[in-house]
């Protein structure tokens, strides 16, 4: 068996330890640190030091100084420096997509494809530097001016969750930093090294143009430096991606101080399979969707919603295709399945199975835990079928592991009602021909969800799109289309240019 084994990370600004790992120690606390654990071998690969509330109001204060030089830059500057980053980012596809397989397991191609999701937001926001555009209005006073305009909040506070350790972040901060605002980024404590290595790569652009350090910050520790985030008046938007849990605590508090938040949670995302589907496309979406990162996207494919007519024959194919992936090292380019980020993660993919027959369903390919050579981690599990009803209380909820759950339908309205009949809203999808089925599905009586596909899976969104959910979602929307508004605060201004001064309304006010 082939070893891929990571040899190099400095070029990504992590420093080689004695001990064989890498470490990426972002101050002179030599107090605390946060090890990474690669779920690939199981190895301490890293480590980073957390940061202290000292540091963190130091980090804010930074943050804050380098805003206000920033948005005196004019905007299609700021998308020049976003340009120079994407380049960068060019340079160090190979690396960092690594880096991402490495510390969080994806498959390699799919760490790739990460990296280029952030080259991809990169050149949007480099176009939309030039179109942060505002209305004009008509007045009904003479001789005034009516128009909004768009200026920047000021410190973007974005918390990602482990399973886009890079992308999530570069969604917001490509943005955030055309828009005029900076970012403090608190990565997810299971993969620092890609946080630390992504600020490296900004700080090449930074140094190299003169920068002052705060237009992108990153944050690193538990749960209570979000804490320390989420309830900082300091911070007026906080953009957060994880669990529904989390985004409950986070949008709670966010409001209570009258910020904003942006919230990406948890998906429950199904396909609807109807007689008139192309099988073909129909077994790779599904695959893709259902394995792809292991089961742990938010827009992985939970749920098929299978018309009782084809049901045999989709659970053959589906059978036949799960019985040739391969399971194993995600740095081995042609693997499919990596491992499960850690053993907490494999210990909820076992209850689930364990509570899927509990509740009356069916197997239909077996799941299970590997072991033996190469599968020492203890992470790798086997991607999973069961056949399923869709009110049994563990397929209403979100398990971040490769099992999908079949059911069955008769009719469209049927199948829509049980895709809609969960708390989470994020992605949604039909596999037909037939255009009377597929615009059904998007009319307003469709999918309630945030993204609606025909003849495509649920996960793998492009980001010229807007990126969110609804429901317990969270309603946030990242990335694509008019997504930049929620990171800028709108002013409207009437001028007058006249010699009086009309009240509207027609208001007399005689002094
Ligand atoms: C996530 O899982 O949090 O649509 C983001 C997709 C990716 C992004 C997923 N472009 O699957």
């Amino acid at each position: 068996m082939a070893t891929y084994s990571i040899t190099d990370f400095s070029a990504l600004g992590l420093k080689p330890t004695n001990a064989g790992t890498w470490t990426g120690r972002q101050s002179s606390n030599a107090g605390t640190s946060l090890t990474s654990y690669s779920p690939v071998d199981g190895k301490a690969i890293g480590e980073v030091s957390t940061t202290t509330r000292a540091e963190y109001d130091a980090a804010l204060e930074k943050a804050h100084a380098a805003f206000v030089h920033w948005r005196t830059i004019p905007a299609p500057k700021r998308g020049e420096y976003v340009r120079q980053f994407g380049d960068v980012l060019r340079a160090n596809k190979d690396l960092l997509g690594k880096l991402v397989s490495y510390e969080m397991g994806k498959s390699l191609q799919e760490g790739w494809g990460e990296v280029q999701e952030m080259i991809d937001i990169c050149d949007y926001a480099v176009g939309l530097s030039r179109q942060l555009t505002g209305l004009t209005f008509q007045s009904e006073r003479p001789n005034h001016h009516m128009m909004e305009q768009w200026h920047p909040l000021g410190i973007v506070g974005v918390i990602s969750a482990f399973n886009f350790p890079v992308a999530v972040w570069s969604w917001n901060a490509a943005l955030a930093w055309v828009c005029g605002d900076v970012v403090v980024w608190k990565a997810s404590e299971k993969a620092p090294l890609c946080a630390v290595a992504c600020q490296h790569l900004w700080n090449q652009v930074a140094t190299s143009n003169d920068l002052p350090e705060g237009i992108s910050t990153i944050v690193t520790g538990a749960v209570e430096v979000g804490q320390w985030m989420t309830a900082d008046m300091r911070v007026p938007l906080v953009s957060a991606t994880g669990s529904t849990a989390m985004g409950r605590k986070v949008g709670s508090v966010v409001a209570e101080r009258f910020g904003r938040s942006i919230l990406e949670l948890g998906g429950n995302n199904a396909i609807i399979v109807t007689p008139e589907a192309d099988l073909k496309m129909t077994v790779i979406g599904t695959v893709f969707g259902a394995v792809g990162t292991a089961g742990q996207r938010c827009t992985s494919t939970r749920r098929l919603i299978v018309h009782e007519s084809i049901f045999n024959k989709v659970v053959d194919v589906l059978k036949k295709a799960y019985s040739q992936l391969t399971i194993g090292n995600p740095l081995d380019p042609t693997v499919h399945v990596g491992p499960l980020i850690d053993s907490a993660a494999v210990a909820q993919y076992e209850r689930a199975l364990t509570e899927v027959v509990r509740e009356g369903g069916t197997i239909l390919v077996e799941g299970g835990v590997l072991s033996g050579p190469g599968y020492e981690s203890g992470c790798y599990v086997k991607p999973a079928i069961a056949h399923v009803e869709n009110h049994f209380a563990i397929v209403q909820h979100e398990t971040f592991a490769p099992i999908l759950y079949l059911m069955t339908y008769s009719t469209l309205e049927e199948a829509i009602a049980l895709q809609n009949r969960v708390p989470q809203g994020l992605s949604s999808a039909i596999m037909t021909l037939n255009m009377r089925e597929a615009h059904t599905f998007l009319s307003a009586a469709g999918s309630d969800c945030g993204i609606a596909n025909v003849n495509i899976g649920t996960s793998g969104a492009e980001i010229g799109g807007a990126f969110g959910g609804e429901k317990e979602t969270g309603g946030g929307r990242e990335s694509g289309s008019d997504s930049w508004k929620a990171y800028m605060r709108r002013q409207t201004n009437t001028l007058n240019y006249g010699n009086n001064l009309p009240l509207a309304q027609g208001i007399v006010f005689n002094i």
